[in-house]
């Protein structure tokens, strides 16, 4: 009865595919405490559970920090709503995460008022890390910079290939005065690394580095030979400069920036670029949208000699696009003098299209490898591709600014477009 035997093996395997997400599940461990945390994760480093959920409610690490040197572990919220688990490090933590290990993943958690750097990764001497995942993670008010990736000391180990995504990185009034006097600077930003390769910095919304008193670093800075590095879908209000590759000599190589929203209200006293290269080959700038407030004379600056094989188009700004220290690019189709009734809101940063204006729209030049714009809008529509970060639809834009997300979707619904 060869159909019998069909329907066996048909119901076994199907039995089979229920069981996998409960044999799964039960390598969780749930906590609601902060040393219960402590001990989830001391003991997944030593082999135990892998993931660790914390049910609801806010963790005072009081000087508790987590440090993660097994791959493979991940740390989320049970219920997966980043606004209900809050690990506040009372400025008193240093570090609240300190990963060392590849594949870990860090979802769906708030994460605040850490004394230095709220998520540290840092390679070893006898390792690389590589793969990490910063998921839908609210980071509030850190005391340096809010994501930190760094080699080894002898810079012979990297961390390479991680994503920081649908985050949402701030600093506000009471961050902003802590930082001041904790680092007599404004030494802070949203996500710094050096020497990473290969790293996604994509859908995020970062938002308040700057300080009246000394310039902040970028909301992205990629540098000392980082390389193709993707920043892209990412909204940035009011920081002092927005994304970076390279600076000074301490170059990055390749990668791509686009598709991001950047926008600044009136001065603080200190303000820079919308998107610095500095000793960055091979970088692709790509339908950008920036608009200042304030009175900088550049959006995008690309500078220093070593500055070569960069092509920056489509990009919609209302300030220049100019080469500094002889660098050298390939300027298409872009548009430096936009205004403010061309876009839905600019005041809160909205630099969506209100309107189908002539010579942004369809007046894009095609770029190798643009299949999106900001919303994930599919490129081009209409007879060609638009200016800016933003393909304009007849359709309203979803709202705005996009809204904290639920539990981490899987990926194939991440593609249906999902921001923080
Ligand atoms: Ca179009
Ligand atoms: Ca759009």
């Amino acid at each position: 009865m060869p159909g019998n035997r069909d329907t066996t093996l048909f119901l076994f395997l199907a039995a089979l595919l229920l069981l996998c997400p409960l044999g799964a599940a039960r390598a969780a461990v749930t906590v609601s405490t902060v040393s219960g945390l402590e001990q989830a994760i001391g003991q997944a480093n030593r082999g135990g559970d892998p993931t660790i959920l914390l049910r609801e409610g806010t963790y005072a690490l009081n000087g508790v920090y987590l440090r993660i040197t097994r791959a493979g572990i991940t740390v989320r919220s049970a219920n997966g709503d980043r606004e209900k688990v809050v690990l506040d490090g009372n400025y008193q933590t240093t570090e609240i995460f300190q990963i060392v290990a590849s594949d870990v993943t860090i979802a769906d958690l708030t994460l605040k008022r850490a004394r230095d750097h709220p998520i540290h990764l840092i390679a070893t001497a006898d390792h690389d890390v590589r793969g990490v995942v910063i998921d839908n993670v609210h980071i509030l008010d850190p005391g340096q910079q809010a994501i930190k990736i760094n080699p080894d000391s002898s810079r012979s180990h990297t961390v390479d290939l991680g994503t920081v995504r649908r985050c949402r990185i701030e600093l506000t009034d009471a961050g902003r005065a802590f930082v001041w006097n904790r680092n007599g600077s404004c030494y802070t930003g949203g996500v710094d690394a050096h020497q990473a390769t290969g790293w996604t910095i994509e859908d995020n919304v970062i938002s308040g580095f700057w300080c009246s008193g000394g310039l902040a670093e970028h909301g992205v800075h990629f540098w000392s030979d980082s390389r193709d590095t993707l920043v892209q879908r990412n909204l940035i209000i009011d920081c002092d400069r927005g994304i970076g590759f390279g600076l000074g000599t301490s170059g990055h190589h390749g990668g791509i920036i686009r598709n991001n929203m950047i926008y600044h209200p009136q001065d603080h006293g200190v303000s820079d670029v919308g998107i610095g290269l500095e000793s960055a080959p091979g970088a692709l700038v790509c339908n950008n949208t920036i608009f200042f407030d304030h009175s900088y004379p550049n959006a995008i600056e690309y500078r220093f000699t070593a500055t070569t094989d960069v092509l920056i188009a489509n990009n919609l700004t209302n300030r220049a696009i100019t080469s500094r220290n002889n660098a050298t690019a390939d300027l298409r189709a872009n548009r430096t003098d936009a205004q403010p009734s061309w876009f839905v809101d600019p005041a809160a940063g909205n630099l969506h299209l209100a309107w189908p204006v002539p010579g942004v729209v369809d007046s894009g030049v095609a770029v190798s490898g643009l299949a999106d714009d900001f919303d994930r809008n599919s490129r081009p529509q209409g007879v060609g591709t638009d200016i800016g970060a933003d393909e304009y639809t007849s359709t309203p834009p979803p709202p705005f600014p996009p809204p904290a997300t639920g539990r981490t979707l899987p990926f194939t619904l991440l593609l249906l477009g999902n921001r923080p």
